[in-house]
């Protein structure tokens, strides 16, 4: 998982600071001028700034597998392991794509700056066509099954090219221009949690090919890292292929 480093705050820094020379050092803290220790902290190098950061990032108080910071993150309690108490742990929950804060799964949302498309990503209730099929009629489909946006793992999405001419639904062409984006081009998923706490996960992607619909094995293929890979019909208006793009998690 990828933190965001500037979530902690110079303040915190600060105060492990003066605990770290109170407690090994017996100083009087009281007489530490606060400019002073701030003008110490910025005169460390980068190199002992980052460990004391790292040591933020490692400590994991109740001792989940998530790290304070990452708790912090996902708006879970640093000192519960089951935040939401409903018998399974805020990691399980995290990993497998459930809302730690409440009940059910969380709200997603894609965003691809390039070609204006910002969706609900909606979960199907089976793998059953007909049930992607709705879910694509009402945003991008998340695949049941496949790795969740933000964990390790490839998360399938997939939202129409094109739909029959009497469909009138707001999402028949989400993924129509799906064949502008290119290797390098960014998008990102947010996760709405029902604290109201989002998480932005961004992605870059690195492959983009067209692919025979009758073979599906590459859409759902195990990937290293945290990836999602985009799928809608090609060419528009056809469904003998598919035109898949993948990206990574940067950040
Ligand atoms: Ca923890
Ligand atoms: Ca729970």
């Amino acid at each position: 998982m990828k933190i965001e480093l500037k979530k902690i705050s110079k303040v915190a820094i600060i105060s492990s600071l003066i605990m770290s020379m109170w407690l090994y050092f017996g100083y009087d803290v009281s007489v530490i001028n606060a400019q002073r220790v701030s003008k110490d902290i910025s005169s460390l190098s980068d190199k002992i700034a980052s460990k004391i950061v790292s040591g933020f990032i490692r400590v994991d108080s109740d001792r989940d597998g998530l790290s304070d910071v990452e708790e912090d993150v996902y708006g879970t309690h640093p000192y519960m392991k089951d935040t939401d108490r409903d018998g399974y742990s805020d990691t399980m929950e995290i990993k497998f794509g459930y809302d730690p804060t409440g009940a059910g799964r969380p709200d997603l949302s894609i965003h691809i700056p390039k070609i204006n498309i910002s969706a609900p990503i909606t979960y199907p209730v089976s793998r059953a066509e007909s049930d992607i099929q709705d879910a694509m009629d009402n945003g991008v489909a998340y695949y049941p099954g496949t790795g969740f946006p933000g964990q390790e793992g490839n998360a399938y999405l997939t939202g129409h090219s094109s739909n029959y001419f009497w469909s009138r639904g707001k999402y028949n062409k989400i993924f129509r221009e799906l064949r502008q984006l290119e290797i390098g081009d960014t998008f990102s998923i947010v996760q709405t949690q029902s604290t109201g706490k989002k998480i932005n996960y961004n992605y870059r992607i690195y492959e983009k090919r067209i692919t025979e619909n009758s073979d599906k094995s590459l859409f759902f293929a195990d990937r290293e890292g945290s990836v999602v890979t985009l799928v809608t019909s090609w060419p528009i208006g056809a469904t003998k292929q598919r035109l898949m793009v993948r990206g990574i998690l940067i950040k």
